[in-house]
């Protein structure tokens, strides 16, 4: 049977589109976040990040009443968690926000409720939110402690989509469903057949947890493969894309793309999760993010080498979001670079990023100035290619020609 009313805990890359394809599907979906500025965009109909087609989504949710979105959680038959989980200073996971978030519907909960966390966690985490709710309703049987006769049920559900292709993926991907019991695992994959065409595939929680962090750590390393190798070229006087592209020409051999730096809320955070568990045994985890954080100083350093040819240079750093054709400026490595350019005074720092209209306000401080691709192009006399994305893809290469260049995702 399904559920009368859903309600999704943050409205982020995962919660909102995650809320807009249950509650096109007919279904009630309360979604709360604590920013009033985001629920008061949803509530008309509108989005407050960039994913293609996510729009039209929540417009039409929205506009039949199926969605709407609170400050506060309301009573409902399941709720899905997907707050950030960031890691603290000395790269430990942070928890509380999931904490927080189990504190806030804790008090609506009901006998028979399903609780989903779907935020990317350490291996415990979803024991320890049965916790803090039987904490916050001691009234209340969870499955860690009443595995048997339990009035709620609770499940580790991660996220898997890839920021740019969401809605495509929250449908068509498998999902690994880790109940805290099978039990809880079975009713979890009832809610996730609503809308998922891919594999609904169970297990335990502690198994769910540690498969989310070994996907992301798994393309971290091949990533730092890549990287590496482009330290390796640069000091050896080879290209390393047509390296990579011969190499690849091998059955058995698939390389990834070298690039400025891992970013994004993910693959640059989880694979510390395994790390700061058992920094004993995870060496080569370690190692991959201590390569991909270590890019974009060899970055800065070409640039300024470039820079160093001009008596007054003009750089444009093509992108500031962590990837291609996305607005997401978390932990990406291009905006690291534009900053530390300017703060080394390298020259002027003209940066170019499409998708967004102003740079948002934990990086006004910035020392660079944000402008068109056109104004850059005419100012500039370095030109950093630091995102691949469309709109520099498809950049009249003539226009580069009387510029010194330092692509870093191989476009050129
Ligand atoms: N990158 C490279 N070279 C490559 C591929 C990526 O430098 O060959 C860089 C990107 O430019 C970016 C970073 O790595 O800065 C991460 O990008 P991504 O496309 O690899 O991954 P995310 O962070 O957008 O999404 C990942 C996905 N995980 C995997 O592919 C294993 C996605 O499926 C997860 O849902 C997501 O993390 C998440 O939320 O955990």
């Amino acid at each position: 049977m399904n559920p009368t009313q859903v309600s999704v805990i943050g409205l982020g890359y995962i919660g909102l589109p995650t809320a807009a394809v249950i509650a096109s599907r007919g279904i009630k979906v309360c979604g709360v976040d604590v920013s009033r500025e985001t629920i008061e965009t949803i509530n008309k109909g509108e989005i407050h990040i960039v994913e293609p087609d996510l729009d039209i989504v929540v417009r039409g949710a929205v506009m039949t009443e199926t969605l709407r979105a609170s400050l506060t959680a309301e009573p409902s038959d399941v709720f899905i968690v997907a707050v950030p989980t960031p890691f603290t200073e000395d790269r430990q996971p942070d928890l509380s926000y999931i904490e927080s978030a189990a504190r806030g519907f804790a008090s609506v909960l009901k006998k028979g409720d399903l609780v989903i966390l779907e935020s990317t966690s350490p291996v415990g985490a979803t024991e320890k939110l049965c916790q803090w709710i039987a904490d916050a309703r001691p009234d209340l049987k969870l499955p860690h402690a009443h595995a048997g006769d339990a009035d709620i049920a609770v499940a580790h559900c991660p996220e898997r989509v890839l920021p740019g292709y969401v809605l495509q993926e929250l449908v068509a991907n498998d999902r690994i469903i880790g109940g805290i019991t099978p039990h809880c695992a079975e009713r979890a994959r009832d809610l996730y057949k609503i809308f998922v065409k891919g594999e609904c595939l169970l297990t335990t929680a502690r198994t769910a947890e540690m498969a989310k962090l070994t996907e992301n750590a798994f393309r971290d390393v091949n990533i730092a493969f890549a990287n590496e190798l482009s330290l390796i070229c640069d000091d050896s006087d080879i290209d390393v894309w047509e390296l990579i592209r011969l190499a690849n020409l091998h059955p058995r051999v698939n390389i990834l793309n070298p690039g400025p730096g891992v970013g994004g809320h993910c693959i640059a955070v989880d694979p510390w999760f395994i790390v700061s568990s058992n920094p004993e045994k995870a060496r080569l985890i370690q190692t991959a993010r201590e390569v991909n954080d270590s890019k974009p100083v060899h970055v800065v350093e070409k640039v300024a080498a470039a820079a160093d040819q001009f008596k007054e240079p003009v750089i444009a750093c093509l992108g500031l979001a962590f990837k291609a054709d996305i607005d997401d400026l978390r932990e990406s490595p291009a905006m690291e670079i534009c900053r530390e350019l300017a703060r080394r005074d390298t020259g002027q720092v003209l940066a170019v990023e499409p998708n967004i209209s102003a740079l948002p306000e934990a990086y006004s401080a910035a020392e660079f100035e944000l402008t068109s691709l056109d104004d850059a192009l005419k100012r500039a006399n370095v030109v950093v290619i630091l995102v691949d994305h469309a709109e520099f893809r498809a950049l009249d290469r003539s226009r580069l020609d009387q510029m010194v260049t330092v692509d870093t995702r191989g476009i050129l």
